[in-house]
């Protein structure tokens, strides 16, 4: 591609897996027209799928092409996982295989873990310097330890797994209740797995600057219906669309990479998985949901939180399924 017209700044190069999917489809266009680095931020789209959807990809490159995006610097399809982590400054890991009928958890669990220990070596060896890489592909926490461990040569800090949609879907969640606008609901963290048994956590969340428990005064809603209405959302959406959330997903991807690039506003905090230092008494090394604030390059686990005995027992739970979950794929960790 020649040079004309492709602007001053470098490219970004970002790899996205499974580009061939619906949440693929839904997040592609957003990244090539500005919305997940910004309006001035070219971008090498590094598209990698299974080699029996690469057909379907190159129909999503063409009407990537039609739409004429000025920040569509360039395209790289392939089903090559070196290839397409060449270079890459962001890695969206979103491709994955689907739980079937019959699929046990841990069937699950290992053949991704088939996927993600080589991506997180290929990351490793071919990606930038600076890469940093969002799991979005289930069981996202768990895959995400599993490329993480994979890559020992990335500081552990550069990876995230996508807890983010959970957290949208809690605050509107809690403006509908209270009957205010979602902008002024913030500080939710989602605790834990991105799974059936995360915490939402309304305890600490606030709306307009007050206490939700302040606002809300329906408290058995909040300590019940809320908690399981977030935790199922995934289900009723398959369950309404026949497909599982795809537009919101990809949403909630552009949403996570904004919360770890820009700084989080004063006094705020986002929901992230990310590797545990032992934060709140979660052990080492897990890929757990926590609450993050970020100054743009660094960011940190909100520390200080209170907890009451049911959010203690409730992290306890979601801690004890990513523990199993480890347990269940520690073959793909080298130890
Ligand atoms: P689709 O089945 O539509 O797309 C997945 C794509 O991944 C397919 O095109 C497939 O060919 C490709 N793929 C499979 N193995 C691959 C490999 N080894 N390398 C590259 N590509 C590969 O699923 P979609 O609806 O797009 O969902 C993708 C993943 O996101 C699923 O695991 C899904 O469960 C997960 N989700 C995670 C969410 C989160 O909040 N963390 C929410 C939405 C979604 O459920």
């Amino acid at each position: 591609m020649s040079s004309i017209g492709a602007g001053s700044r470098k490219p970004v190069h970002v790899t996205v897996t499974g580009a061939a999917g619906q949440i693929g489809y839904a997040l592609l266009f957003r990244i090539a027209s500005g919305q997940l680095l910004g309006p001035d931020q070219p971008i090498v789209l590094r598209m990698l799928e299974i080699e029996p959807a690469m057909k379907a990809l190159e129909g999503v490159a063409m009407e990537l092409d039609d739409c004429a995006f000025p920040l569509l610097h360039d395209m790289v399809l392939t089903s090559k996982t070196e290839e397409a982590f060449d270079g890459a400054n962001w890695a969206l890991l979103v491709g994955s295989v689907p739980r079937k009928a019959g699929m046990e958890r841990g069937d699950l669990l290992s053949v991704n873990g088939g996927i993600f220990g080589p991506q997180g070596k290929a990351i490793a060896a071919r990606a930038a310097g600076d890469v940093r890489i969002l799991v979005v592909g289930n069981p996202c926490n768990t895959n995400c330890y599993i490329a993480r461990s994979n890559a020992p040569e990335i500081p552990a800090e550069r990876w995230f797994a996508m807890t983010r949609l959970d957290e949208n879907r809690a605050k509107i969640q809690l403006a509908k209740k209270a009957k205010v606008p979602v902008s002024v609901v913030s500080n939710l963290a989602i605790w834990g797995n991105h799974s059936a048994t995360q915490y939402p956590d309304a305890r600490n969340a606030r709306i307009a600057g007050m206490g939700v428990f302040d606002v809300i005064t329906d408290h058995g809603w909040l300590k019940k219906e809320f908690i399981k209405d977030v935790q199922t959302r995934g289900a009723k959406v398959i369950e309404a669309r026949g497909l599982s959330s795809a537009a919101s997903a990809a949403n909630a991807v552009i949403d996570s990479v904004k919360s770890i690039r820009t700084a989080t506003p004063w006094g705020d905090w986002h929901s992230l998985a990310v590797v545990s230092r032992g934060e709140y008494g979660v052990p080492e090394w897990l890929q757990f949901g926590f609450p993050v604030r970020s100054d743009g390059s660094i960011w940190e686990v909100v520390p200080g939180l209170q907890h009451d005995d049911d959010a203690k027992e409730r992290i306890r739970i979601t801690t004890e399924e990513l523990l199993q979950e480890r347990d269940l794929v520690k073959e793909l960790v080298p130890s």
